[in-house]
């Protein structure tokens, strides 16, 4: 229901986004993506670049007069590095030599994507699968946000732990089942610099992201999304495809250098008995079904069950080192170290906005294919009939 793209090269002019399926009549201005793309470049542990971009999307198409006309929405970042790479990333040829890059980085794209398209300079594989084109999907989810907002379903995040320090899922699993708990944590996330919920924690992970950049080192770690809100009844059990759990993991597994899904309880729910994690199921006139614990992270057979949905992800430590790790170049076959530029020591609170992106466009695409329409008007009016009628069985 919902399709969208990105292209564009991290030092390349810009990143261009478009989303299809998005309703008529929807209230949506890049203000209010600027607001997440905000939210993605902040983050203790960024390097250089963050000090040189300040993302802002522009909105080419399918707005107008601040409403949504249900045609694609193109977006627009304009990368503010690029003044600096015009020659390096020149769409005309250039004349003279241009320095390749021919030393891929362990754990990075280069030398396969290398291998994979015949390349003999790793740019032409680093510059897409450069984590920059992120902020696009950020910015593309916002607008998938600010449909799920007029339904009031509510996504966000925080981050557990980076390099092991900090909190894990034990912490927080007696909050999956409480919206508003949810909700809390990521406000008081935000206000942390690495989006960790814990005061005492941000502070460690702070100090330990310090001591990993001084040793020319990086980390990872595991940040927790959710949404509050959803209905039941997204997704479906009926083919592989369509199952709500399949279709998230899928969506953040794509986000760079995310190795681990997990859905509610996940691998803890593996060590465990099965009448120590299936959620038991309770009635009140009031609210209908409800649960007390939430570990199946909000999705039973593939179908939203009405609980917010939990999802818990690992990124793995950033594959840019400044201490580089050994590497064959591509052109000699000779043993060197592997090429370092710039970059990042931790990119693990960004990865939690990216994640709530992802979230984003899975949900809104899931609960148009439920309550599809061309309008907005249209939607709303599906969506009430579809919960009176839940309210009646
Ligand atoms: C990235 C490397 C760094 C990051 C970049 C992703 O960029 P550079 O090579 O220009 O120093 O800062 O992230 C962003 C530009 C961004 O907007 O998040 C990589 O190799 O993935």
């Amino acid at each position: 229901m919902l399709r969208f793209l990105t292209s564009g090269e991290s030092h390349g002019k810009g990143l261009t986004g478009i989303i299809e399926g998005i309703p008529a009549g929807l209230a949506l201005s890049s203000s209010y993506i600027d607001s997440h793309l905000k939210r993605r470049q902040a983050g203790y542990g960024r390097g250089g670049r963050m000090k040189i971009e300040s993302d802002h999307a522009e909105i080419l198409s399918g707005v107008r007069h601040g409403l949504t006309t249900g045609a694609p929405i193109t977006l627009w970042i304009e990368n503010r590095d690029w003044k600096n790479w015009q020659e390096l990333m020149a769409v005309e040829p250039v004349n003279g030599e241009v320095k390749k890059v021919t030393r891929p980085r362990p754990g990075h794209a280069d030398l396969p994507g290398a291998l994979k398209y015949g390349h003999d300079d790793i740019r032409n594989v680093l510059e897409r699968s450069s984590a920059r084109e992120t902020a696009m999907r950020v910015a593309l989810g916002a607008v998938a946000r600010r449909f799920l907002e007029e339904f009031n379903i509510q996504i966000g995040s925080y981050v557990l732990s980076i390099g092991g320090k900090g909190l894990s899922s034990n912490d927080t699993k007696g909050f999956w089942s409480q919206g508003e708990k949810l909700l809390e944590l990521s406000k008081r996330a935000e206000l942390s610099e690495v989006r960790c919920p814990d005061e005492g924690a941000t502070t460690e992970i702070k100090r330990l992201i310090d001591e990993t950049g001084e040793e020319g080192n990086t980390l990872g770690g595991v940040f927790e999304v959710f949404a509050v809100g959803v209905p039941p009844g997204l997704g479906s059990m009926i083919q592989w495809d369509r199952r709500l759990n399949a279709r998230l993991s899928m969506a953040i597994s794509s986000i760079q250098a995310i190795k681990a899904v997990e859905i509610g309880g996940g691998i803890l729910m593996a060590h465990s008995k099965g009448s120590q994690v299936m959620d038991e199921i309770f009635y009140a006139p009031e609210k209908g079904y409800f649960r007390k614990t939430n570990f199946s992270g909000g999705i039973e057979g593939g179908i939203s069950n009405g609980m917010p949905i939990i999802i818990r992800a690992a990124m793995k430590p950033i594959p840019t080192l400044k201490k580089p790790l050994r590497s064959v170049d591509i052109l000699t076959h000779e043993s060197h170290e592997a090429t370092y530029e710039r970059s990042d020591v931790c990119a693990v609170p960004s990865a939690s906005v990216i994640a709530e992106a992802m979230v984003s466009l899975v949900i809104a695409d899931a609960f148009l294919e439920k309550f599809g329409g061309d309008s907005l008007k249209e939607v709303k009016a599906n969506y009430n009939s579809y919960i009176s009628a839940l309210r009646e069985r």
